[in-house]
């Protein structure tokens, strides 16, 4: 039932490297007119590591991977696009409705078209000041057998609950050349994280060994943004304590805070936030795509031909 765009069916009968992308940073997580560059760069950078990029999104009721034009145009002007985690799947396909997913809702679709590898930029965590408010994007996680590459968990986030909670789901989370959580718009948090990988076939492998131990976690793979473009760790703080004190006056709850966290703390950084936000989301395309290429590797290796990671 769910539809691929053709390019993306050839590559999973080829067993050729696919990336998902999801489709919230594009309608919810950046503003008109970056989310059009988010979507050149990554589609790009994944095309650049010789893989194919897969936009996953339920576009009028049809839950897809890779959108046609026209949809794409939709999402970007997100007229009428709801967010759409992983409960809000079947209402929106039930309803004809365009929804922008969330990582949770790529993971459940993807997934589920047999995509092993995904790229975004930070995941839903644990929230700070309301222990009740926790993403899906953490349940996805633990019951999805996906790589995901990330920067960490936003900033807005309680980080050291989420990394906590990641634990106890039993999700490995893997440094890219780092031992240290990135603090997303952040090179790192000063949190350790459980493992390093130095190449992207270092976390195929892992993968590999952690699919044949019949585990059914995703795999977390945590890169930090560009040294060039990242902020100082005291600054984003700032910005974020900002940012929550003006959510907390207002209101603001449930699915909503995400978009409008995100949104403060790029006012409060008159826009350098959005800079690096972009430059690790490319970053991360990239490295998804070496790592699915890696494991298509692996797989060829193993079965000529084969669709053995479907
Ligand atoms: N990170 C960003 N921008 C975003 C998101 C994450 O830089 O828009 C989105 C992702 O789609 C993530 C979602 O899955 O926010 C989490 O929302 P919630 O906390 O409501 O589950
Ligand atoms: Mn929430």
């Amino acid at each position: 039932m769910i539809r691929l765009q053709g390019e993306i069916r050839a590559a999973l009968d080829a067993a050729a490297p696919v990336v998902a992308l999801e489709s919230s940073v594009i309608a919810q997580g950046l503003p008109v007119p970056a989310n059009r560059e988010c979507v050149e760069r990554m589609t790009a950078a994944v095309r650049a590591e010789g893989a194919h990029p897969a936009i996953t999104a339920v576009a009028r009721g049809v839950p897809a991977l890779g959108l046609e034009p026209d949809e794409l145009e939709r999402f970007l002007a997100r007229d009428g696009v709801r967010k759409v985690s992983a409960r809000d799947l079947a209402v929106a396909v039930a309803q004809g409705a365009d929804g922008a997913t969330t990582v949770a809702a790529t993971l459940a679709l993807a997934h589920r078209a047999g995509v092993s590898v995904f790229a975004t930029g930070g995941i839903g965590g644990v929230h700070r000041d309301a222990p009740f408010d926790e993403s899906a994007d953490l349940l996805e996680l633990a019951r999805t057998p996906m790589i995901v590459v990330c920067a960490g968990a936003k900033a807005i986030l309680d980080l050291p609950a989420t990394l906590e909670r990641l634990e106890t789901y039993g999700v490995p989370v893997v440094g890219y050349r780092t031992a240290d959580l990135p603090g997303f718009f952040s090179v790192d948090t000063g949190l350790a994280v459980g493992a390093r990988a130095e190449t992207p076939d270092d976390v195929a492998r892992m993968f590999l060994a952690h699919r044949a131990l019949g585990r059914e976690q995703a795999l977390l793979v945590v890169q930090p943004p560009p040294a060039d473009v990242a902020l100082p760790r005291a600054e984003v703080e700032a910005a974020v304590e900002r940012a929550l004190a003006r959510a907390r006056a207002e209101g603001v709850r449930g699915s909503a805070v995400t978009p409008y966290l995100l949104a403060a703390v790029t006012d409060a950084t008159h826009g350098r936030s959005l800079k690096v936000n972009l430059a690790l989301l490319e970053q991360n395309a990239r490295l998804a795509a070496s790592i699915a290429r890696a494991l298509a590797e692996h797989h060829q290796n193993r079965a000529p031909g084969g669709k053995t990671h479907r």
